[in-house]
């Protein structure tokens, strides 16, 4: 892990330490683009086929159903089911307290206006398979879009070698009263989901992170469906003082470092010593992970950044907006107002990003690569929309009627001004036969 000095860097090194460019892989994106044409004009047979091709399976049928869903959940061990339970519960409760309705509110006297949230009907949700499976990822994405009150959620995650998914996967579908899993992965799952087959729903809006292709056909089918939010590297920035334990801090950054060969892991430190400690801590317990060629490759591309205090700690880390942002430090509640771009922040020595990617009941489903500056993580509000209403009384009518006459006049919109005129003069009309 290289080491800088804070107050050494050039204003372009920053940004170069900042930016997390990965280059475009026209490779990537000439199969991609294949893969949802294939999808496109085959449907079903397409899935089939690429399941045979990439999964190495012959499906039967491209969905477990509830029945199937049951049998495997039985085969889970009862600790997993248990942890999995609490998490559910602690997403659950989160999540739900931000269903909020709003005022309705008179902006002149006759004049009122407010908003309503409605579900997004439709959802596809996307649970990677490969290197790491991921039930709380299913969590994550499920529970906000049942709480929002969808009322099509089409889950897609990757078969096994034995054409099912696995039994903490099962588990949480059954848990949710989630009664199928399409057995689809890659560019081909999201394809399937924007554009439909005989067997797949067509949504409006997918969420869930996944690889290379999975990200690619995501940006590829915007102009079909939404999406959650462009997907990068997952990534950490611990800011540690002289309070923190280089121990907890090496542990947090190995965290993330396993996740990927790609993944970011900073270090900011107010203190040298602390630095110097984390370092060597990593050494000691990289030793031990079952993951360490991933999570060394990882650690390999991060770096450690020395600061003079936590106020160009803080500066750094909005500049770098991370996806996770650790404040290693007994003082973080005088950091907090202080924080402007971050996916998730975890406070204190006694809160490790784990705590957020399980049970503590917040998303994990983060913007990367710097999207934290624009975008927010997944929530609640994310399978909702807003639709404004407004409604004039004739009082209303006779307050707002002249000024919105003016602006259409303004802008040369005679049509516009005259569905105003219309009603002010029928208004005073009747009033005159009232
Ligand atoms: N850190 C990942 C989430 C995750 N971690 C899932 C473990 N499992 C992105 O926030
Ligand atoms: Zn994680």
């Amino acid at each position: 892990m290289k080491i800088y000095k804070y107050k050494d860097l050039s204003k372009s090194k920053i940004e170069e330490l900042c930016s997390r460019q990965i280059e475009d892989d026209k490779l990537v994106e000439e199969r991609v683009a294949g893969i949802i044409e294939t999808v496109k004009n085959d449907g079903d047979k397409a899935l089939f086929d690429f399941a045979k091709a990439f999964d190495k399976v012959e499906l039967e049928k491209l969905f477990l159903d509830a029945q199937d869903l049951k049998e495997i959940a039985s085969t889970i061990p009862a600790d997993a089911k248990k942890a999995i339970e609490t998490a559910y519960q602690n997403i659950k409760t989160f999540h739900q307290s931000q269903l909020k309705t709003e005022d309705k509110v008179e902006t002149m006297p006759g004049v009122v206006c407010w908003r309503e949230s409605r579900a997004i009907e439709k959802v596809g949700l996307y649970i990677p398979g490969g290197t790491a499976v991921l039930p709380s990822t299913f969590l994550m994405l499920a529970t906000p879009a049942i709480i929002a009150g969808c009322k099509e959620i089409v889950v897609c995650s990757p078969p096994q070698s034995d054409g099912k998914t696995n039994c903490y996967l099962a588990y949480c579908a059954v848990l949710l009263g989630i009664e199928k899993i399409y057995l689809i992965g890659g560019a081909q799952a999201i394809a399937a989901m924007a554009f439909g087959t005989e067997t797949v729903p067509q949504v409006y809006k997918i969420f869930g992170p996944g690889n290379r292709y999975v990200t690619t056909a995501k940006t590829m089918v915007q102009n079909k469906v939404a999406i959650d939010m462009p997907a990068g590297p997952s990534e950490v920035l611990v800011i540690a003082d002289e309070t923190a334990n280089p121990s907890f801090v090496a542990a947090d950054l190995l965290a993330q470092a396993e996740h990927g060969t790609d993944s970011q892991a900073i270090l900011v430190s107010t203190s040298k010593e602390i630095l110097e400690k984390t370092l060597l801590e990593i050494e000691n317990q990289i030793a031990i992970l079952p993951r360490r060629e991933i999570a060394a490759k990882a650690i390999e591309n991060s770096y450690a950044i020395l600061v003079e205090n936590l106020t160009s700690a803080m500066d750094f880390s909005n500049e770098y907006a991370p996806e996770h942002l650790i404040l290693a430090t007994e003082n973080f509640e005088s950091l907090i107002p202080m924080i402007i771009n971050a996916g998730s922040v975890f406070l204190g020595n006694l809160t490790p990003e784990g705590v957020g990617d399980y049970a503590s009941g917040t998303n994990h489903t983060l913007p990367t690569s710097g999207f934290a500056k624009a975008y927010s993580g997944v929530s609640t509000d994310a399978f909702l929309k807003k639709i404004t209403f407004q409604h004039l009384s004739s009082k209303g009518l006779k307050n707002i009627g002249n000024t919105v006459e003016t602006l259409a006049a303004a802008e040369g919109l005679q049509a516009h001004k005259n569905a105003i005129t219309i009603r002010r003069s029928w208004k005073s009309e009747s009033l005159k036969t009232d």
